[in-house]
């Protein structure tokens, strides 16, 4: 019995490799190895001129007589693999290698069948059951098909006899040729004399000898046998001359170049997908590269506008000192009245209601202002940036503008009329929360805001600490009973002091108040650059890992080359 087992070490490593790709064509040369292991078969191909004998000699080595058809002319057309089993089957293989059951007394015609497989409990068969027997049509030209269904057997034969009709005396040119041919394909060719019932002995060695002489003279030693498809020998010296083959030799030399030739073409697929596998990054280089600049962008043009916007605030301040003035005046009647009453607390009342709403108002106008001015100075910055920074940072400045701007109009910062900090913050509670999102920039703005419409605010202090000392200065005003009069000197000296005292006071908040805006801003900004360092980081650490898995890859690939090259290596020795 033949070991189908001594290549399943270097079969197991392809399969392996196969293992390690999605690969058709891997995977078809590793199928092509298996199919041999487990089903290549030692064929001997029965060979020679029609009418020679093959197949009645073999049908002699199988002991019967009819099974096989014989006749004078040319008989067999299809090829006929005869091998043994317990069991006796048969079946029949078209030219596209479709197998069917054999059906006995049907024609089958070498134009659509290409061989017929016979399974039978025979003595001879047995003898030699390592190898299949092969019955073939004669190599006469006349009939094409014939020499066709032979010719494709040529290649499979690990041996060949030549059946040589006795009476021939010897073997013709196309012998020759037929020998020249199989020589490059097998060194186990013998040549059976035939028919020797019909020559007398000392002729069959005649031929024997002719025969020998030729061969030798064309540098070929292959053994030259009589036979008769009467001897009684038949089985024996056939099986003799088959199973003088190595079978195990020849199935292992067989798969040796099977294994061989296919881990070959594996290797040359291997180099070439190894060829091909690049290492891409530019979609997370890009990321890195464009998140970068416009982080790089954000930082730098921030500090700016830092320096930039706390610069002259005294326009600013002056035009609200204006409307100051001019609502003081709107009540100067009124004012003049409790300065005549000596009633100190309810010129205060007067001046304190006066100037509070007008500076709520002046500054929620000024903040929406300087945050307009900001977001605006920002999107210059930003808007030279080019395409692929869409959704960039001009956008995200326009949004914490809006944010901001909304928060102020909606008067979100206005608390109680005291609207002291401390309750601002307790207000901060669940409900503002929600109200406003939650979120750092209502902290923020009521925080700024605060500073001027709060009741603890410097300017509120500036009036209350000064009132005393400013009417102090109008003593000699009390108590004149020209009304009109009091109300010019109120105009002319009065409010003017105010105002006075409250422009550092208001300048002072103003300038708080940008750079709380700006502190808005950072605070935001610093937000989305948190975001935009996220996408880089993603960015470089899935680079990370395709670099990791291209490494990965082309060490497994590596790896798997090396191993069949050393094995095709250790094959060559
Ligand atoms: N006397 C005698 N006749 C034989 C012997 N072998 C074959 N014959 C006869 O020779 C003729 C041809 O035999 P086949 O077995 O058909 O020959 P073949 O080589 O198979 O011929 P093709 O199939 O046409 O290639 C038949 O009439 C056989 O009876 C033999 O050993 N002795
Ligand atoms: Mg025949």
């Amino acid at each position: 019995m033949l070991l189908r087992t001594n290549f399943d070490e270097a079969i197991h490593t392809l399969e392996e490799i196969n293992g390690h790709y999605e690969n058709e064509g891997i995977r078809n040369a590793v199928n092509l190895i298996l199919q041999a292991r487990d089903e290549y078969e030692l064929k001997i191909l029965v060979v020679g001129h029609f009418n020679a004998g093959k197949s009645s000699l073999i049908n002699s080595f199988i002991e019967r007589p009819e099974f096989l058809e014989v006749d004078l002319g040319e008989t067999t057309a299809l090829a006929s693999e005869l091998r043994y089993s317990e069991e006796e089957k048969a079946f029949s293989f078209d030219k596209k290698m479709k197998k069917e059951a054999f059906v006995s007394g049907r024609k089958y015609l070498p134009s659509e069948y290409d061989h017929i497989s016979y399974y039978l409990k025979a003595n001879g068969l047995k003898e030699i059951e390592d190898f299949v027997i092969v019955d073939t049509p004669g190599f006469d030209t006349a009939r094409e098909d014939h020499t066709r269904a032979l010719a494709s057997y040529l290649g499979y034969g690990v041996g060949f006899i030549m059946v040589v009709d006795v009476q021939k005396g010897g073997i013709d040119s196309q012998i020759l040729n037929y020998l020249y041919e199989i020589s490059e394909y097998s060194e186990n060719i013998v040549i059976l004399v035939n028919k020797c019932d019909k020559r007398i002995d000392s002729e069959v060695a005649e031929v024997v000898e002719s025969i020998e002489f030729i061969l030798d003279q064309h540098g070929f030693d292959y053994p030259v046998y009589s036979i008769s498809k009467y001897d009684d020998k038949v089985i024996e010296k056939v099986s003799g001359i088959i199973n003088g083959i190595d079978a195990q030799e020849e199935y292992d030399a067989a798969i040796k170049d099977i294994v061989s030739a296919n881990a070959k073409n594996i290797l040359e697929i291997l180099r070439v997908v190894s060829e091909n596998r690049f290492l891409d990054t530019y979609e997370y280089d890009e990321i890195i590269r464009i998140q970068e600049r416009k982080k790089e962008l954000a930082k730098k043009s921030f500090e700016t506008k830092r320096r930039e916007m706390g610069e002259n605030v005294d326009d600013d301040v002056e035009v609200v000192i204006e409307k100051v003035k001019s609502a003081l005046r709107t009540r100067s009647d009124e004012a003049a009245r409790a300065i005549e009453n000596r009633s100190t607390e309810g010129l205060q009342a007067i001046i304190l209601d006066t100037i509070r709403p007008v500076l709520i108002e002046s500054v929620k106008e000024f903040s929406v202002e300087k945050i307009t001015e900001i977001s605006k100075s920002f999107q210059a910055d930003f808007s030279n940036v080019s395409k692929e920074e869409e959704r960039g940072l001009d956008e995200i400045v326009m949004d914490i503008a809006a944010k901001v701007q909304g928060l102020i109009q909606s008067g979100a910062f206005l608390t109680d009329g005291a609207g002291r900090e401390g309750a601002l913050e307790e207000q901060d509670s669940d409900k503002k929360k929600s109200e406003n999102g939650g979120n750092a920039i209502y902290k923020l703005v009521t925080a700024a805001l605060s500073i001027v419409t709060g009741g603890t605010v410097t300017w509120v202090e500036a009036i209350i600490v000064l009132l005393p000392e400013i009417l102090a200065g109008l003593k000699c005003l009390f108590g004149e009973s020209n009304h009109s009069k009091l109300i010019k000197q109120y105009e002319e000296m009065v409010i003017p002091q105010i105002t006075n005292s409250l422009w550092p006071a208001i300048k002072e908040s103003f300038e708080n108040n940008i750079e709380t805006m700006i502190t808005i801003f950072e605070t935001e900004m610093g937000n989305s650059i948190d975001s935009i360092t996220q996408l880089i980081d993603d960015a470089k650490s899935k680079k990370a890992r395709s670099e990791e898995e291209y490494e990965a890859f082309k060490k497994m690939i590596a790896g798997d080359i090396e191993r069949i090259e050393n094995m095709m290596e250790a094959y060559n020795d």
